[in-house]
Order: C-alpha cells, then structure tokens, then sequence
C-alpha cells in the first residue's frame, strides 16, 4: 500500500472543488500487483450475501452483494435492516489499519459491496445514520472494474462525479454526508466486478 504512511489532509491529496464537502481522491493508493491479489482474496474470502431491505414499504434485495465486518458492538442499522457485524477476517483487518493511518482516525466496521456486473448498484444515499455521529470520516477503498461515483448536492441538485479505480482511496469527511448523497448507478457493457470497503466508526451506544 503505497500511499499508507502519508499523513492525511497534506497538499498530497486532491481535494475535489465541490461546495459543502470535503472530499479526496487517492488513485493508486494502493499498487496495482497488490490491489490485484487483494481483489482476488477478498472476492473470494468474503461471506458475500444479497440481503433484503425494505423500501417505500416494498421488500427487495439490494442490487449488489455484501458483507458487514467489524468490532463486535459495531451494530448498524442500513435502510431499515439491522445488521451485526462479522469479526475481522485477517486482510480486512490489515486494510482497515492502513486506511486509519492514512485518514488518522479510528474505525470500527467496514461495509463491503460486491457489484458482480454493470447491472448491481447502489441507490443515492447519505452516510447520514445517527450512530456514525457528526461529521464522520468515510474511508472508500475500491478493487476493480473501475465505476463512475455519483454525487449530488441535497439543496442546489449540482452533481459531481468521479471515476474510482482498481486500488483508489476516496475519502469524505466534514460536512460532505449533510450536504450530498452519493451513489453508484447501473451501467451497460460491464461485465466485470468491482469490490468497494468503505470504513466507518460506529458508535457503539446506538
Ligand atoms: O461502492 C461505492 O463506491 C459506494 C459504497 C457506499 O456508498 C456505501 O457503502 O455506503
Ligand atoms: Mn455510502
């Protein structure tokens, strides 16, 4: 992981010109030999599963797999669905450790996604959840297919999209989560998987 040492929020890091957010992309953050058997571990490591949520009092399975890691009291509620959080597997563990020196922060859960082709997807949302606090930091580290990340500002609808690549290392953090959704749409002629982390800290009296 090649960019693990730097200190975070250092003229390093592109910050991307949005109002309301702080956001910052890291290509490459991780090398691309070891981003590809880190792709290939995880794909093949993870308890994938395609839980079911409930929207607008309809019940469906999300448009992608997933899989909840995390400290034992890092329960998370997500669009309705209560879930309890795996332990640790090894290289999740590792990865989580050099997202926390790279962002100098603590996390506690990581939310992993698996879209299997350009038809999985995730619907615009917030990281808004009361248990992540005020202003959390959002840690996303992203392997393979390369998909396009929506953002679009809650009041001005101004949208604002950036491509994460095999190995990259998004960051949001301040008041970016009051301000924007964000979200991965559908795409044709994709048949390729990309796996996202993104790691949070949960706050355990929730
Ligand atoms: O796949 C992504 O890049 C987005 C994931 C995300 O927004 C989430 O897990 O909350
Ligand atoms: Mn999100």
């Amino acid at each position: 992981m090649s960019g693990g040492q730097k200190a975070l929020f250092t003229s390093d890091f592109e910050q991307l010109p949005m109002p309301n957010a702080q956001v910052y992309l890291i290509e490459n953050w991780i090398k691309p030999a070891t981003a590809d058997k880190l792709f290939m571990h995880f794909h093949r490591a993870l308890a994938w599963e395609q839980p079911s949520i409930r929207l607008f009092g309809k019940t469906m399975k999300v448009p992608r797999l997933q899989a909840w890691y995390g400290d034992a009291e890092a329960g998370y509620t997500y669009s309705g669905l209560k879930m309890e959080p795996l332990p640790w597997e090894p290289q999740l563990a590792k990865l989580k450790s050099y997202c926390e020196q790279t962002c100098s922060t603590s996390f506690n859960s990581v939310l992993a996604n698996l879209y299997r082709n350009g038809s999985d997807s995730m619907g615009l949302h917030a990281d808004d959840e009361p248990e992540l606090g005020r202003h959390p930091v959002i840690a996303s580290v992203s392997f393979g297919q390369t998909r396009r990340f929506d953002f679009k500002h809650k009041q001005t609808k101004e949208k604002v999209s950036v491509d994460l690549n095999h190995g990259s290392l998004l960051i949001m953090r301040g008041e970016t989560q009051d301000y924007w959704q964000h979200g991965i749409n559908k795409t044709k002629r994709i048949d390729k998987a990309r796996l996202n982390f993104t790691f949070r800290f949960v706050h355990p009296s929730y």
